[in-house]
């Protein structure tokens, strides 16, 4: 994969790539800070396709998994503190490390914007209402180039072609793999399936 290598303009963030990628590199164990250099430049190559910007695709695709690897007392710290929906903590760390993980960006890495902090809040999850940003984020993580699971290749050309198609099949299929594995499924992933996949009825078998 060629790397792109975005020059941050925006003050999105008061670092510089190279600064922000250090931080992720002193956050992240070796094989997931891999994982999200591949899942910016996926990103990256989404916005440019839908007409997003590609300055917030990198920040959001480096940063969506920077709480990954923080010990469960700082998410529940976290949520105590900002007063939190306190059903986040019959969850565990698939669910927070995105939605409590936000949080965390924001004290830690100066991050404000709201687009970028809700791909990161809904990059596992979903939303029933999410921007083209947040649906990036939540299909690179997805279809990123190491991923390697039955249907990666209907998800990554269904994405190519249609954003929301590509957002559809990962819903449909994450709920069949949570309930086959007897999981517990976080109600925002509920309305992620009712608000997306009806409305891809046809296109995402
Ligand atoms: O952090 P990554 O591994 O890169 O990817 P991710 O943040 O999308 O996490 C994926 C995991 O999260 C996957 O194993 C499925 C799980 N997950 C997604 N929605 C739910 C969930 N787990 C539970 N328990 N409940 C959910 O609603
Ligand atoms: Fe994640
Ligand atoms: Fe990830």
């Amino acid at each position: 994969m060629t790397s792109e290598i975005i020059e941050y303009r925006h003050h999105y963030i008061p670092l510089t790539r190279d600064q922000l990628v250090d931080r992720l590199q002193q956050a992240l164990k070796e094989k997931r800070f891999h994982h999200v250099l591949r899942v910016e430049q996926t990103a990256i190559h989404l916005a440019k396709l839908n007409k997003v910007d590609v300055e917030k695709a990198s920040i959001a695709g480096l940063c969506h998994d920077y709480a990954k690897q923080r010990p469960d007392q700082d998410f529940i710290a976290e949520i105590h503190q900002k007063g939190l929906d306190p059903d986040l903590l019959n969850y565990g760390n698939a669910i927070w490390h995105g939605i409590v993980g936000a949080e965390l960006i924001k004290d830690e890495l100066g991050i404000w914007d709201e687009d970028i902090l809700n791909a990161v809040r809904h990059h596992t999850t979903g939303a029933a209402v999410m921007s083209k940003l947040e649906q990036i984020i939540y299909m690179a993580d997805y279809i990123e180039p190491a991923r390697d699971f039955a249907g990666v290749e209907t998800a990554r050309q269904l994405t190519e072609s249609d954003l929301g198609a590509g957002v559809a099949y990962q819903t449909k299929h994450t709920l069949e793999y949570l309930i086959e594995n007897n999981k517990p499924v976080y109600p925002k992933t509920i309305e992620t399936y009712n608000a997306w996949v009806p409305a891809y009825e046809g296109k995402i078998d």
